[in-house]
């Protein structure tokens, strides 16, 4: 599209929806037309693209997910479709800055943290490797709740996203399916002698999709991301007459649960969990039907992916599709369930692994339990004789009254797969050993993996353009060539380049601070950043006690020779998780009491920003310049964020945990800050119950006062949050050995204050680290599924100046 192109169809379109003028049209009134241009731009390949999967009968991926994070889509849209450039030109030729219609799209945020937003980088590059998939979730009416400090305390609002309405999606009435939950079932005996379950007093809930475009970067693909939305089927509308009924419906796709990594065993929940799956596989069935193929081909047309365990019942509703509704005995259904299916575990969390009480799926989904129950009933029945007893025992899916949905995604599929080598490591030698002893050859890691398109090529163009100038644009198309950057590590202009990038997004944070909080930072300071999920495993609370060791320092020694740090939080607390709001509570105080010291002569501040998503994590991330990701070894089971500050040229200080080892394996110890204890010291404390966090306390002087300050009104207002963190650490024992780990993150901080003095030497570590991150693009992560696991090609190896189609 040509520069007039684009101002002709963006005057037409404001003409035609708002009776305005291009010089007369709002943020918002552009904002939507400019979408709707997009839209029409990229349906049209869209609908090449699925037509000819359906016609060239092309293997495809389902990957579904209860959480899809994309945060913000129309500069990523117009990246994708190569007109990113077009547009900003054409608006500023009419004074209009792309930045503040951008503004204003709400994000999407229908997803929680790392799980979400590892779906939507995999969308985006499923679609940009031409690779044939689709999402398959929820559509929320409301995501992520909004939050907001009060005195320090967080307070969560609604996420209204569809107030104005969503321009990227389309409602696809003709699509819908029915959803049976609740009721009984009984087993009704057919003329011909089969077996047939019929349902009685089901509740009927209609499964509405709405599909929204995956644009691949400019190579003429769209992919599809279905997400279902519940709504009262018409036949039903007798029955729901009473207000208080129809809410009961409505409140399925309500709202998306705020809890990350923690498991809560509601009633809801588990019918979220059955309705986007049963709606799923309904639709894929449906497609696999129209290809009139044997139901023996169905797995080399089909992969469905499982997303963490939420979409589990996978297993069991595929087998009753394919038993009840098309007549396949057991062993035929199962055989293809298990070929078709494949599974990705995110934690080895205790509090995590989902497991639901029976009475509730007998409850919910009678049907679905049953299968359950025969799927166990099989299982230990093919075991004995070939595993012992209590091997088979532990295995199984039912236990302690409950469905154990690990174990259904590994018996009923065929792979099952970590997010980062320490993390398969773990799960094949602890978490998951049983099943590794008797299905080896399921599992394999796949390491995690982000696009570069939005966390660099989007949130950071000062950072491109450099890049462009000196190892050209390949790197856009092909992350892995940031590689050629090594060949500048002793070139001091490109250094001089990279350190002026990272300043002028230093600066735009500075302002975005200053504007929010009324804070100023100064652009020298080290900019260290702490970005995730507030969680005690993360250990945001040791780098509190870190910022109160400086804190003391500089009270007791003014002169003292500080780098300047700015010490910068997001993160937000699942409402129910009270210790972790405790800690965000004790933060924020720290911070004012730190902010406001005119003694401490600037030297160091601390900014917790509120409402941390996608869209101000695209602020934060290129503005870093030290990365926290210190975790307790074993406990993280990849991490992102780490990936995405290490491709803007931010510095790790990091314990041996997730994909932390994998940084440090591809840029080597002297461009990494290390520390702590690794995972199999962590476990020897396990083993060997013989940790003390008490005694570290008393033999540490300095400690003793950073811990004391929690409850002697040191740090102000927080007389009951302060007392509860105290005694986790002290009375409780430290559950994540922060003492323990404290000393020894304290030196690795003390050389990164050294280091940073040194402008030179840091840039150097700074340009290993960029140069190294294309080891960590989602491409390379979703090439090795759909080789490994998937068993999906690529449709188009070429771009899209050389055509939109393969003939
Ligand atoms: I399970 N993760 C998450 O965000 N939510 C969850 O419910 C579960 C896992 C995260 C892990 O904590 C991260 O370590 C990981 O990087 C991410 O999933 C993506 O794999």
């Amino acid at each position: 599209m040509t520069k007039e192109e684009i101002k002709q169809e963006l005057r037409r379109r404001l003409r035609d929806n708002y009776a305005l003028e291009l010089e007369d049209a709002g943020p918002v009134e552009l904002f939507y037309s400019l979408g709707e241009l997009v839209k029409a731009v990229s349906n049209e390949k869209w609908q090449k693209t699925w037509k000819n999967y359906l016609t060239e009968e092309q293997k495809q991926v389902y990957y579904f997910s209860i959480e899809f994070l994309p945060g913000k889509l129309l500069k990523s849209n117009l990246l994708n479709l190569g007109i990113l450039e077009e547009v900003r030109q054409t608006l500023a030729d009419t004074g209009i800055d792309i930045e503040e219609l951008a503004a204003v799209e709400k994000d999407m945020a229908l997803g929680n943290g790392g799980l979400g937003r590892l779906a939507s980088c995999f969308m985006d590059s499923i679609a940009s490797c031409g690779l044939p998939g689709n999402g398959n979730g929820i559509r929320y009416d409301y995501g992520l709740f909004k939050q907001r400090f009060m005195d320090g305390y967080q307070v969560e609002l609604p996420d209204e996203w569809l107030k104005r309405g969503n321009v990227w999606e389309i409602r696809r009435e003709g699509k819908a399916c029915d959803v049976h939950l609740f009721g009984n079932v009984y087993m009704k005996r057919l003329a011909n002698g089969k077996l047939q379950p019929v349902g009685e007093n089901q509740t009927t809930v209609r499964a509405v999709p709405y599909d929204t475009g995956m644009i691949g970067y400019q190579n003429g693909i769209v992919n599809t991301m279905r997400l279902w939305s519940v709504e009262i089927p018409a036949s039903e509308e007798a029955k729901y007459q009473n207000l208080t009924q129809r809410r009961t419906i409505e409140d399925l796709t309500a709202v998306l649960y705020p809890d990350d990594s923690q498991e809560r065993g509601r009633l809801v929940r588990l019918a979220q969990e059955y309705f986007f799956v049963s709606a799923g596989i309904q639709s894929i069935i449906r497609y696999y039907k129209k290809l009139n193929l044997p139901w023996h081909s169905f797995s080399e047309k089909i992969a469905i992916h499982i997303n963490d365990t939420h979409p589990a019942m996978c297993v069991p509703e595929l087998m009753r599709v394919l038993m009840d509704e098309n007549g396949l005995n057991w062993e035929f259904a199962w055989d293809i369930t298990v070929k078709a299916l494949s599974y990705t575990n995110h934690t080895i969390m205790a509090e995590a692994l989902e497991k639901w009480p029976i009475h509730l799926m007998k409850q919910v989904v009678p049907r679905i339990y049953q299968i359950i129950e025969e799927i166990d009933r099989r299982y230990v029945l093919s075991m004995q004789g070939i595993h012992p007893e209590d091997l088979i025992q532990r295995t199984r899916l039912l236990q302690n009254d409950q469905v154990y949905m690990a174990h259904l995604a590994i018996i009923g599929s065929h792979s099952t797969n970590g997010v980062a080598k320490i993390h398969s490591d773990l799960l094949k030698a602890v978490v998951l050993h049983d099943f590794y002893t008797i299905y080896p050859e399921r599992f394999n890691n796949k390491t995690n993996g982000i696009t570069e398109r939005r966390w660099m090529q989007l949130a950071n163009e000062p950072l491109s353009k450099v890049m462009d100038k000196w190892i050209g644009t390949s790197w856009r198309k092909n992350p892995k060539n940031l590689k050629l950057l090594l060949n500048f590590q002793d070139n001091e202009e490109v250094l001089k380049q990279l350190r002026q990038a990272k300043l002028v997004k230093k600066a735009e944070l500075a302002d975005y601070i200053w504007e929010t909080t009324g804070i100023e930072v100064a652009t020298d300071a080290i900019f260290d950043v702490q970005i995730k999920r507030l969680h005690a495993y993360k250990r945001q609370l040791m780098n509190l006690l870190h910022i109160l060791r400086l804190y003391f320092q500089i009270k007791d020694h003014p002169e003292i020779d500080l780098t300047p740090r700015v010490f910068i939080f997001g993160a937000k607390a699942a409402p129910s998780y009270s210790y972790a709001k405790s800690i965000i509570k004790v933060i924020n105080e720290t911070a004012h009491m730190i902010n406001t010291d005119s003694t401490l002569q600037g030297k160091i501040k601390v900014i917790f920003l509120p409402n941390y998503n996608v869209s101000l994590a695209e602020k934060i991330i290129p503005a870093a310049d030290v990365s926290e990701q210190i975790s307790l070894a074993s406990k993280e089971a990849s991490g992102t964020s780490n990936m995405k500050l290490m491709l803007n040229g931010a510095i790790t200080v990091a314990t041996l945990d997730g994909a932390n080892v994998e940084i440090k394996d591809a840029v080597g110890n002297e461009n990494i800050y290390i520390f702590g204890l690794t995972e199999k010291e962590v476990y020897n404390y396990y083993e060997n119950q013989d940790y003390s966090s008490q005694k570290i306390y008393e033999e540490d002087k300095e400690l003793q006062r950073i811990l004391d300050a929690f409850i002697d009104g040191t740090i102000p207002n927080v007389e009951f949050e302060g007392r509860e963190i105290y005694d986790s650490l002290l009375k409780f024992n430290d559950e994540y050995f922060l003492l323990r780990d404290f000393r020894d993150y304290v030196q690795a901080q003390e050389r990164i204050d050294l280091d940073y003095k040194n402008w030179a030497l840091w840039q150097k570590k700074s340009l290993a680290n960029i140069a190294n991150a294309g080891a960590f693009s989602a491409d390379e992560t979703v090439k090795a599924y759909a080789e490994d696991i998937w068993q999906i090609e690529p449709i188009f190896a070429h771009t899209e100046k050389e055509g939109t189609t393969n003939g």
